[in-house]
């Protein structure tokens, strides 16, 4: 009997343990180390890309009160963040990338859409690997389209095995899209905050822990 008290105990302090997660992107008026791919990888503050093709915003804003606005209209921005050596760290040790993205409701009455295209991942080890979104990612707009913010969680689990033990460089670069049915002033803007990397919440887990101690009480 002390046995099973012993291995129901171990179970419960194995599932027990809070969800590691990092922020690597809040954008509380700060670039956060976030760079535009495809303009030359510089910062998203650069003088040169904001306020014309990044901005910060306060719509999505799901951590903290500041979200990063994208304001480039269709195919191909690329908000992109090369890791430093701490963040590479915490990539390695865990396995899934999350981050908000919203768009504001809707001031143009026309049809169209805002999307997340793609992900991909270029590290050290590891060649170039894009994974295309497209519709899984998107938001439609109609005349009167409300604010809504959506969760990209991409698990990358599978690609950690190609990549080095001490990797010298990991990239994370988001590609957006955007089209109008029409064409008046402005843009679909999305904005995007509470960049994460992360471990799966012990949810399962715990229930998987409380399964087996049930099971081991049952069995007294
Ligand atoms: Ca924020």
């Amino acid at each position: 009997m002390k046995k099973i008290g012993t291995m129901a105990c171990l179970t419960c302090i194995l599932f027990s343990l809070p969800a590691y997660a990092v922020v690597i992107g809040n954008w509380e008026g700060s670039p956060d180390g976030w760079i535009d791919w495809g303009e030359g990888q510089i910062s998203v503050d650069d003088p040169t890309l904001m306020p014309g093709m990044y901005d910060y915003g306060t719509v999505g804003a799901t951590n903290g009160s500041q979200s990063l606005k994208l304001t480039d209209q269709g195919w191909g921005q690329t908000l992109a963040i090369k890791l430093t050596a701490a963040q590479r760290a915490d990539f390695l040790a865990s396995s899934l990338f999350s981050i908000d993205y919203s768009v504001a409701a809707d001031t143009l009455g026309v049809g169209g859409y805002a999307r997340i295209q793609g992900i991909a991942f270029n590290a050290d080890g590891l060649s170039w690997t894009e994974i295309d979104l497209a519709e899984t990612e998107n938001f439609w707009f109609w005349g009167g389209s409300p604010e809504r913010t959506q969760t990209l969680v991409y698990d990358y689990s599978a690609l950690k095995a190609s990549i080095n033990p001490n990797p010298n460089w990991i990239e994370i670069i988001l590609v957006t899209n955007g089209q109008r049915d029409t064409d008046p002033a402005g843009p679909f803007e999305l904005y995007f905050d509470n960049a994460q990397l992360l471990v799966p919440e012990p949810t399962t887990m715990a229930l998987l822990g409380l399964g087996a101690l049930l099971t081991l009480k049952k069995r007294k």
